[in-house]
């Protein structure tokens, strides 16, 4: 490595150090980077990489609520704001017992990469809160998400700041939100949160876009190795908004899911899952995945032991679809994954394979969908819906779905392309932040010292 880029790691491990996820977001790209950074000197002279690491400007406030037994529950909000470059900051809303400063840093640092790959104009952010929405009723998470958005309405705004969806947060936060921003400011705002709801302001299409996203991608990364999904065996980590139509479109493309799971555990059904029923579990329901065995009770339940590998990867599987959280694959489990055959990994979730899994994939020409590629067809079409709302228009669900096809065949070219002139064979992860940070450098280089 150079010794700029050591330098620079050296610091944010220093001034982060109880930032465990963003050192490793920021070690996994700063290590890609090399060729670049010494091809171009003025990025030392100018510290382009001391002002990428280092947010713009990260906001953390008290969120207040009132419980269902009228007592005051306290819970922390964050709102970091990384890189406002190419365009308003913009990025999901996780709500999650997990949810640290760390958390956030690293997903907004991530999202800066993922955003630029995507070629439209949106900048790098993340918010979230400690909030756990397990068990909570509806009223309850109505009124946190009001409060949330009583203090974030001061930091966003359609040319400001977008936040969406992520862990913990679908259409129905988005609602709360939007309505309480809307009372507050007195003005319709559509393109000031995305994945809303049709009717008012959402774009079709914005739900099934980044599991369907990741599918094409996979597609096109396939395709250039010979291969394609049909006929393939696929496991799924999660059964949230990503994992769903992730399965349904590799469903569609002929493959076969025989495992998803939650926190909890996995159901394995080696006749390939019934898909409206994990539907009518999870988006209907809201219970636990354990449930799709009183229906099928052919299908078999297996729990997750703490420590151990998540069952899911316990299932031998030719395609692998993380779609649930951060380090979900460490190096243990990508062992056991490769020594059960899997051809290739498709990142839905934010970092869910750690460093020396990532690298242990790539040894073994295990072909890897890095999730700021593969992962970006989500903010992609909130970008669309951006677009939308500021046309007063929108599009068909085909329209949208085609543009969506459109970036995701786009993101792999430049995956491809950027692999091919830094000589990475089939190194996506590397070649895809590179690509990502091309385009960022170019546009801080340009906007001077700021
Ligand atoms: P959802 O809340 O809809 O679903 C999350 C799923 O992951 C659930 O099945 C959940 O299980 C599981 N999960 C969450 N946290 C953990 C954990 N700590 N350990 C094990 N399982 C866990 O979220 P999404 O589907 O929206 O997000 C999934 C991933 O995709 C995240 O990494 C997110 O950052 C990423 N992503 C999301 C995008 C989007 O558009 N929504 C876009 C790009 C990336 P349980 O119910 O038991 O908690
Ligand atoms: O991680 C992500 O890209 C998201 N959660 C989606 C963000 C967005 O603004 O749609």
């Amino acid at each position: 490595m150079s010794k700029y880029i050591n330098e620079v790691l050296a610091s944010v491990k220093e001034k982060n150090a109880n930032e465990k996820e963003f050192i490793q977001a920021v070690d996994e790209v700063l290590n890609s980077l090399k060729t670049v950074i010494e091809k171009n000197p003025s990025f030392e002279e100018l510290s382009l990489l001391e002002r990428l690491v280092e947010p713009e400007r990260i906001i953390t406030f008290r969120v207040p609520w009132i419980d269902d037994n009228n007592k005051v529950q306290v819970n922390r909000g964050y709102r970091i704001q990384f890189n406002g470059s190419i365009g308003p900051f913009k990025g999901g809303l996780r709500f999650h017992p997990s949810v640290n400063q760390s958390i956030m840093k690293f997903l907004a640092f991530e999202q800066i990469f993922k955003n630029a790959l995507t070629g439209l104009p949106i900048g790098g952010g993340k918010g979230g809160s400690d909030f756990d929405p397990k068990g909570k009723s509806d009223m309850e998470i109505m009124r946190f998400c009001q409060s949330f958005m009583n203090e974030l309405q001061r930091h966003i705004g359609h040319d400001l700041d977008v936040p969406a969806g992520d862990i913990g947060v679908g259409a129905r936060e988005i609602g709360y939100l939007f309505g309480q921003y809307r009372k507050i400011k007195n003005t319709y705002e559509a393109g000031v949160l995305t994945g809303k709801g049709l009717d008012y302001g959402g774009s079709l299409a914005r739900k099934e876009a980044t599991g369907f996203g990741l599918i094409y991608f996979m597609r096109e990364m396939l395709k250039e190795n010979n291969l394609d999904l049909h006929g393939k065996t696929v496991t799924i980590s999660g059964s949230g908004n990503v994992a769903i139509y992730a399965a349904q479109k590799a469903i569609e493309y002929g493959a076969k899911v025989v495992a998803m799971s939650d926190s909890n555990g996995c159901i394995y059904d080696d006749i390939g899952i019934d898909l409206s029923e994990i539907k009518r579990i999870k988006e209907v329901e809201r219970l636990r995945i354990k449930e799709y065995l009183n229906n099928y009770p052919h299908a078999k339940y297996i729990e997750n032991k703490k420590g151990k590998t998540p069952a899911v990867y316990t299932i031998k599987a030719d395609i692998v679809l993380p779609c649930a959280t951060q380090n979900d694959i460490n190096l243990e489990t990508a062992k056991l994954l490769v020594k059960n055959g899997v051809i290739a990994v498709g990142e839905g979730a934010n970092m869910p394979t750690t460093i020396d899994a990532i690298n242990y994939f790539l040894e073994n020409n295990v072909l890897l969908a890095p999730a700021k590629a593969a992962n970006a067809g989500g903010v992609a079409t909130s970008a669309l819906e951006m677009s939308q709302n500021s046309m007063r228009y929108s599009w068909s669900f085909e329209e949208v779905d085609k543009k969506l096809e459109g970036i995701m065949k786009n993101i792999f070219k430049s995956c491809k392309d950027t692999a091919k002139e830094y000589n990475l064979g089939t190194n996506y992860v590397a070649s895809a932040n590179i690509a990502g940070f091309k385009k960022i450098s170019s546009a801080m280089m340009a906007q001077g010292v700021i």
